[in-house]
């Protein structure tokens, strides 16, 4: 009983989806805790692919809750759009769905100021993926912010503009950027019709009964530990608390309720947007994990950076979650490498370590790397872990050891039954 927790410990896009997805039959709610629809989890079966970027990875298993935190933010016309999805295709969600009132509403606006703040920042843009995330989060902070409660609320459109001239006062300090606010504005107000008839719930009295009732709760991360707003490579970072202390605020939930943590890693390493990654492959090799990885933007499309798995950056992410367990993904697009790579050290200004330094922008970091043998075959999903070719177990096991960690579950296909478990 109680709240597992699974989230990505690199910085983002682990297949954290696929595996809320596989795990979900498992609890009876999963939860979204932070972040919003800058997050794109990948879901595919039965020969079908979906991406989700505000609606929980268990909307597809049946019988399962799926509720949206008060810590995501949440913006109503990308929420209309994946429920058209899901009602395409015949998912039931009315009486399984649950959004916290306390989330705060991305306006129009946000984004606006979204896309004008990174235009105005020009070569130190954030790369943020301009769904209006940072401009919300901060007027959560700056306690300005429009909660999905108000929309109910006899004065909301008086808020709304309060806030809405708020945003166009500070849109006059940047530089013009091309925005159709009156066409935007029109989809946002259509779309809160949608929300006001879904379950609106106080979202910490909801999980607490839960709790009480013996239901067992999976808690869903978005993005990934290193673009945790205090612990990631800061100011390239998204604007939320992404690890795991983030679930006690972003649900209301005690810490005490909090069991496993799954932790979910690459075999290798991505990052999209900017900012710094010790590890990355700027040449062939990187460019044939991002083909071999298809590694491009759930929700933007970007391409993907990518690189060696960094084990001093995991050591990292693993106390700063107090993970359980690791979940290894995309093991299989290393099938092809002769030879595969993994960041043992950090070698900065002669000294080897393996802590990450306060501010990862500001110093040169060379990374000290262990070889492993490749296996150059396919991998079989269902297959027993003792099956796996030797490389991949001497791989995998290396890993653990320098982790610490068991490896509960490997990843081998995008596909939900692609999976290997290990005791
Ligand atoms: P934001 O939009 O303000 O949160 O951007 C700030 C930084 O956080 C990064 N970020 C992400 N990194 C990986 N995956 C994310 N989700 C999408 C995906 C990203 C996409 O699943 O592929 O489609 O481009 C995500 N969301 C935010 C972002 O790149 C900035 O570096
Ligand atoms: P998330 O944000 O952590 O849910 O991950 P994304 O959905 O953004 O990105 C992961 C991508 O890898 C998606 O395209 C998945 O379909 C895909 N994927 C997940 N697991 C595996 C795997 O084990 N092997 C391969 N080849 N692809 C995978
Ligand atoms: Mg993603």
């Amino acid at each position: 009983m109680g709240i597992d927790v699974l989230l990505g410990l690199q910085w983002g896009d682990e297949g954290k989806g696929k595996i809320v997805d596989y795990l979900a039959p498992k609890y009876n709610i999963v939860a979204r805790f932070q972040g919003g629809p800058n997050a794109g989890h990948t879901l595919k079966f039965d020969g079908k692919k979906f991406v989700l970027h505000t609606i929980p990875s268990g909307i597809f298993r049946e019988e399962l809750t799926n509720l949206i935190g008060n810590g995501v933010v949440l913006d109503p016309i990308t929420l209309e759009k994946e429920i058209q999805k899901l009602e395409e295709v015949g998912v039931n969600f009315k009486d399984r769905l649950f959004i916290a009132r306390k989330a705060h509403l991305i306006l129009p606006t946000h984004r606006y100021l979204d896309a004008a703040s990174e235009n105005a920042k020009g070569k130190a843009k954030i790369g943020s993926t301009l769904r209006g995330i940072g401009p919300t989060y901060m007027d959560k902070t700056g306690r300005n912010g429009l909660r999905v409660g108000d929309v109910v609320s006899p004065n909301f459109l008086e808020k709304y503009e309060t806030l809405k001239q708020k945003h166009l006062t500070l849109l006059g300090q940047y530089p013009a950027v091309e925005f159709d606010l009156e066409g935007e504005e029109q989809k946002w107000m259509d779309s809160l019709q949608l929300l006001r008839s879904l379950n609106l719930v106080d979202c910490e009295y909801f999980m607490n009964k839960a709790l009480s009732e013996g239901k067992r709760i999976l808690a869903e991360g978005a993005q990934g530990s290193m673009l945790d707003i205090d612990f990631g490579t800061y100011p390239f970072v998204t604007s939320s608390n992404t690890i795991t202390a983030g679930v006690c605020t972003g649900l209301g939930v005690a810490p005490q309720t909090i069991k496993e943590v799954i932790g979910i890693t690459k075999a290798y390493c991505t990052r999209v947007g900017s900012g710094p990654f010790p590890t990355e492959l700027h040449d062939e090799t990187g460019e044939l994990l991002r083909k071999e990885g298809a590694e491009f933007g759930a929700t933007t499309g970007r391409p993907r950076r990518c690189g060696w798995i960094d084990l001093p950056q995991l050591k990292y992410t693993i106390i700063l979650n107090g993970v359980t367990q690791l979940n290894v993904t995309k093991l299989d697009v290393l099938n092809i490498f002769d030879t595969i790579y993994a960041a043992t050290h950090y070698k900065i200004d002669g000294q080897v370590t393996d802590e990450l330094p306060f501010d990862l922008c500001d110093v040169e970091v060379e990374p000290v790397y262990e070889a492993f043998g490749g296996w150059n075959q396919a991998l079989e999903a269902g297959s027993d872990y003792d099956d796996l070719p030797q490389a991949a177990r001497t791989y995998l096991e290396a890993l653990e050891r320098y982790l610490g960690l068991p490896i509960t579950i490997i990843s081998v296909g995008p596909e939900r039954a692609s999976l290997i478990l290990k005791d």
